[in-house]
């Protein structure tokens, strides 16, 4: 069942980095570099097994240890997250062992912005007799709590429901809700692409080759060496259009036409898989009626993308199935971003179903998932179900029906305590002020509550607004629940200590289970770690031990092709016409909608502002992390992308000091002018723009797309509208230059002296 054990040559045969795309060899030649070398300087003595947390999406690694000590990181070969490489951030985790800014031991505040240390027992005991006082008067329908999914998922939701509150939050309505919630109306859940079998790849507003999971870059480079197409619809010429065969320079928020169209050619030039349609289809006459309308040439208007092109794409689309996918996709262009989000959702999925492609090789494919055992529940009795509505409507009638109730509408929590609905929070692993829209709405409305607990590794902007930071011991650091992997060949994966905490810090799984006691749900936490992961493990047939020497085991049955009997939408089947939209009062079909907002059309500085992620940085929460940072100043990657015929015509040029602004915020940055971005729009990282005076390299760097959002629920999947935001954008004034250089060059100095620290870059 293991294949093999560990040891220095699977090491070093699995020992890879990604990067991203055309600067990949940068990249990998810096990271390395700074990492160290590409092979480890020294044999280790000793490889370890374990999961990144460098990012969400807990690659599989493999640490090599010499004297004690973590030297390097590569992939875990045997990981399909990772498929044996890491990228710049999975590298640099390292680093963080010695983040200087890292929190102590646990924290109280005294005043804003002012803590001192106590003891784990004393904040306990403290969190108890106040969470008790306030939880009196409220009921425990005023509580929530924020998870970062998903190994210790549920410890948190089985505390969170042992309080009796339905209140649970995730950051996926600031990320994926839009997507998730259009595919699950029309396919009954959500289907992965199928890579490296596939023979034609269409990305719409998904990057991969940047926003990366590593194992899927393997899989993209193997599908492309054999001849696989790549199209890429964007305004940005990202670093997938770089590889790719056709960018389609797309006008923001018009994606939705442009699948429209491509559906339009499908069905009236006959091109779609009618068989399918036919034996797995519901609804597909009023959708083909519906799609008289949207002909290339309506389309075109649009989205600016010529009528011949949509035209030819279709047809080429139409020539590969099944082997072909349009990407589910994840946060860029519809995951919670337009006004149209879900209703893009379920064009995409329609589309795939039209190439017939749904569970085929090369298509979009259902992964399977691990099949894990529980404890059990004669020894270890759940938590009944609580039977509260949510706060925020989602999952409730009269609210969001459609919407993912379990993960909430996270964006919505500032204004629900504004209302007083929620007056207790525990944030775990999430920094809700720098990561939904209109910070300072968040901070205020998170500074109103009656008791906030935050866990927390670092002083994040949100962890400085609870009264109590309990610091969680790093990942490199912590042993936590095993978890499973859904893949075409699932496994379950192990994170496991890897040197000793630096400080007074501790595991989650210490933290939940000692909260539960302080809250008085102690009795529902009455096993340890190892006796939860014994009992996850034991229908796989393997120890912990096993586990722990591998990093990962097989965890169920292996993909198969083929439709399933039945899909979990309410016909059982694809719903071109979804009546589950129908039941909750949307549109059932996904008609032409156009954004809410429009840059002003006559007006040369007004600009839609678009945003996405860096591949050597995660969200904005690796801004601090000297190494990384390190790229950001040799590329200038915190600039704002603007066409160069829109730059000119304001007197803008290459790396000259802007300003953007808009009824919400303003700041400075400086320009990239580019030939790469459609003409209406500027676009930001998402990567800078902390404001937590607590970190030292991040605070105050570049800008934050959604400080210019504004607070808004979509009114379907409930999610935020992250790219419903207009801006201007004018050339800075000497004045506000000099401002902004001196700035800089402060900023500059605290990097190089960071950098210069034993143990840094
Ligand atoms: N390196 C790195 N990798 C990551 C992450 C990270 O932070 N760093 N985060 C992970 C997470 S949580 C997520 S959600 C994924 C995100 O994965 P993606 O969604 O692929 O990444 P984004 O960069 O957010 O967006 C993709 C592209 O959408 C484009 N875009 C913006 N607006 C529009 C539009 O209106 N239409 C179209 N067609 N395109 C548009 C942007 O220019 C960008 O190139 O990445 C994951 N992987
Ligand atoms: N400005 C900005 N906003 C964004 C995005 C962006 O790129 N930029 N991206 C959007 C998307 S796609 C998503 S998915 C969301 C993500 O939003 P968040 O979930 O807020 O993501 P991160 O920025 O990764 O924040 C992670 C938080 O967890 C903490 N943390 C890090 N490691 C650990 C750990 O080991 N244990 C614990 N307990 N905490 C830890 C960090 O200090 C930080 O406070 O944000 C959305 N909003
Ligand atoms: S993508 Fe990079 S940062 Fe994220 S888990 Fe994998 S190696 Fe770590
Ligand atoms: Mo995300």
């Amino acid at each position: 069942m293991l294949k093999q054990s560990l040891n220095r040559r699977t090491f070093l045969k699995g020992a890879g980095v990604v990067g991203a795309g055309v600067a990949a060899s940068q990249v990998v030649v810096h990271s390395a570099h700074a990492a160290g070398g590409v092979a480890p300087a020294a044999p280790p003595d000793r490889i370890v097994a374990t999961t990144c947390e460098m990012c969400g999406n807990r690659c599989g690694i493999l640490v090599a240890m010499k004297d004690g000590r973590p030297t390097y990181i590569t992939g875990n070969p045997e990981h399909p997250k990772s498929k044996g490489k890491v990228c710049a951030k999975g590298l640099a985790g390292l680093r963080e062992l010695t983040n200087p800014d890292r929190i102590r031991q646990p924290m109280k505040r005294v005043a804003d912005g002012q803590y001192e240390p106590i003891s784990w027992e004393q904040a306990y005991a403290e969190i108890g007799a106040r969470y008790r006082e306030i939880v009196t008067q409220t009921g425990p329908g005023a509580v929530f709590w924020v998870t970062h999914p998903k190994p210790t998922q549920p410890w948190e939701d089985r505390l969170l429901a042992a309080l009796g509150s339905p209140n649970s939050f995730t950051h996926s309505s600031a990320c994926y809700t839009a997507r998730d919630v259009g595919f699950i109306a029309t396919l009954g859940q959500l289907p992965s692409s199928d890579f490296g079998a596939s023979k034609y790849m269409v990305f719409v507003g998904r990057n991969p080759v940047e926003a990366l999971v590593p194992g899927q870059i393997v899989s993209i480079a193997k599908a492309r060496s054999k001849g696989a197409k790549i199209v890429v619809v964007d305004p940005r010429y990202n670093n997938t259009a770089m590889i790719a065969d056709d960018w389609l320079k797309i006008r923001a928020g018009t994606d939705l036409a442009l699948l429209l169209a491509w559906a339009n050619v499908l069905v009236t030039e006959n091109l779609y898989d009618a068989e399918f349609v036919a034996q797995y289809g519901s609804g597909f006459e009023q959708f083909a009626e519906m799609i008289q309308q949207y002909t290339p040439e309506w389309a075109a208007a649009i989205t600016d993308i010529p009528a011949e092109t949509i035209e030819r794409i279709a047809q080429e689309m139409a020539a590969a199935r099944p082997a072909v996918f349009i990407d589910p996709s994840w946060h860029g262009a519809f995951g919670s971003q337009y006004i149209n989000s879900t209703q893009t959702a379920r064009a995409v999925a329609i589309l795939n179903a039209l190439l017939g492609n749904i569970n085929r090789a090369g298509g979009l494919i259902f992964p399977k998932s691990a099949k894990l055992g529980n404890l059990d529940p004669e020894k270890y009795p759940a938590p009944p179900e609580p039977e509260l509505p949510r706060a925020d409507g989602a999952g409730e009638k009269g609210g969001y029906p459609v919407a993912i109730a379990h993960k909430g509408l996270v964006q919505a929590i500032p204004e629900l305590i504004e209302q007083g609905k929620l007056h207790v929070g525990f944030m775990y692993h999430m920094n809700l002020a720098r990561s939904i829209p209109d910070r300072q709405r968040a901070v205020a409305a998170l500074k109103k509550l009656d008791l906030f607990v935050a866990i927390d590794p670092y002083p994040s902007e949100t962890a400085l607004l609870a009264h109590y930071i309990l610091p969680e011991s790093l990942y490199l650091e912590r042993d936590e629940m095993v978890d499973g992997v859904s893949s075409k060949e699932p496994v379950v994966a192990v994170r496991q200590q890897v040197v000793a905490p630096a400080f007074d810090t501790r595991p989650a799984a210490q933290i939940l289970i000692e909260l539960a006691q302080a809250l008085g749900v102690g009795e529902y936490f009455n096993f340890t770690l190892e006796e939860y992961n014994n009992a996850r493990l034991t229908p796989l047939g393997i120890t912990l031990a096993e586990l722990k020497e591998m990093g990962v085991a097989p965890a169920g049955d292996k993909w198969e092709e083929g439709m399933p009997a039945e899909l979990k939408t309410p016909s059982k089947k694809v719903e071109f016409y979804s009546t589950k939209f129908e039941k909750a009062g949307y549109d059932p079909l996904p008609n032409w909608q156009p954004p809410l907002t429009m840059p002003v059309a006559d007006d040369p500085a007004s600009f839609r502002l678009i945003h996405g992620h860096q591949a050597v940085h995660t969200h904005a929460s690796s801004a601090n992390n000297v190494q990384l940072m390190a790229f950001t100043r040799r590329y200038h990657l915190e600039r704002l992308w603007i066409n160069d015929a829109r730059a000119a015509a304001l007197g803008i040029r290459d790396g000259d000091w802007v300003v953007v602004s808009n009824e919400l915020a303003s700041g400075t940055v400086r320009a990239h002018v580019t030939a790469g971005i459609h003409p209406e729009s500027v676009f930001l990282p998402g990567s800078y723009g902390r404001f937590s005076p607590q970190l030292a390299i991040a605070n105050g760097y570049g800008l934050a797309p959604n400080d210019f959002t504004a607070y808004a629920n979509e009114p379907i999947a409930g999610h935020a509208m992250m790219s419903e935001v207009i801006v201007t954008v004018r050339a800075a004034t000497p004045e506000e230059i000099a401002v902004a250089e001196a700035h800089d060059q402060a900023l500059a100095a605290t990097w190089k002296s960071a950098a210069m620290l034993p143990g840094r870059v």
